[in-house]
């Protein structure tokens, strides 16, 4: 995708995961808003879509992996699966939420050196009023708070938006195929000693409805998904 990357073979290889289950009205957005020149590929896991999302993500240069099976969890391994041996994996949603120009702030502490994995924390101040609903806020609240009681780390959100290096991803394994995704990979980095760390990241309103914070079912889905695998490795620590 880069040319740069031919000239300077040591430049770090980024590739961007976006996992997207009939995202068709907003990835377009978010493929146009990435910093495409930081970046050696772009992949959009199109989760069993019954909508363009496959046809836009392609019109708008990334390239398209299939994954039948639905969860977010599925659609992010089929990503990393499919992805052309970067250095860096960036994750970021299909609904632009995220603000996808904020890439470089979210790998700097990679490049720099300083850490191994980096979570977008979408603080306070720099959210769309609105954009993060009252049971997502509670949800991730309660999630941090367990994480710290029982790891000791204080993190400040579960936000999709976040970077990882390769070896720090093919250590951790991952697991999860649905919404325990997020917060497996924030529990394992801790447990494999990855360097972690947070940067603010923005956040605004969804584009179309929201599938998961936004439906009863979604939230308790979801809910139980990242409260069931909190205890599950709290459990395994233990042993
Ligand atoms: N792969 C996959 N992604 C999903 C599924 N449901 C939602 N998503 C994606 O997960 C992200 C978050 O979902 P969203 O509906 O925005 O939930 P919210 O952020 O809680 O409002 C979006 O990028 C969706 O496309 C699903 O069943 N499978
Ligand atoms: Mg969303």
């Amino acid at each position: 995708m880069n040319e740069k990357h031919a000239t300077n073979p040591r430049l770090p290889k980024i590739s961007v995961v976006i996992p997207a289950f009939n995202e068709a009205e907003s990835i377009g957005l978010v493929l146009d808003a990435l910093p495409l020149e930081m970046l050696h590929e772009v992949v959009v896991a199109n989760n069993a879509s019954q909508d363009e999302t496959a046809r836009i993500a392609a019109e708008h240069g990334a390239r398209v992996v299939d994954e039948t099976r639905k969860g977010y969890g599925w659609a992010c391994l089929a990503g990393i699966a499919a992805a052309d041996d970067p250095d860096i994996f960036v994750f970021l949603d299909a609904d632009f939420s995220d603000h996808p120009d904020e890439l470089g702030a979210v790998v700097a502490p990679i490049l720099d050196g300083r850490a191994d994995m980096v979570i977008g924390a979408r603080v306070a101040g720099k959210r769309e009023p609105g954009a993060m609903l009252p049971q997502a806020r509670f949800g991730n609240a309660l999630a941090t708070t367990l994480i710290r009681l029982i790891w000791g780390f204080r993190y400040g959100d579960l936000g999709p938006f976040r970077a990882i290096t390769a070896e720090g991803l093919r250590r951790i394994d991952m697991q999860d195929k649905t919404f325990g995704w997020t917060v497996e990979m924030q529990i394992k980095a801790l447990r494999e000693g990855l360097r972690v760390t947070e940067v603010p990241v923005s956040y605004r309103k969804r584009i179309g409805v929201s599938k998961i914070t936004g439906t009863i079912s979604g939230t308790f889905g979801a809910g139980y998904k990242i409260l069931w695998t909190i205890a599950k490795y709290s459990i395994a620590r233990r042993r």
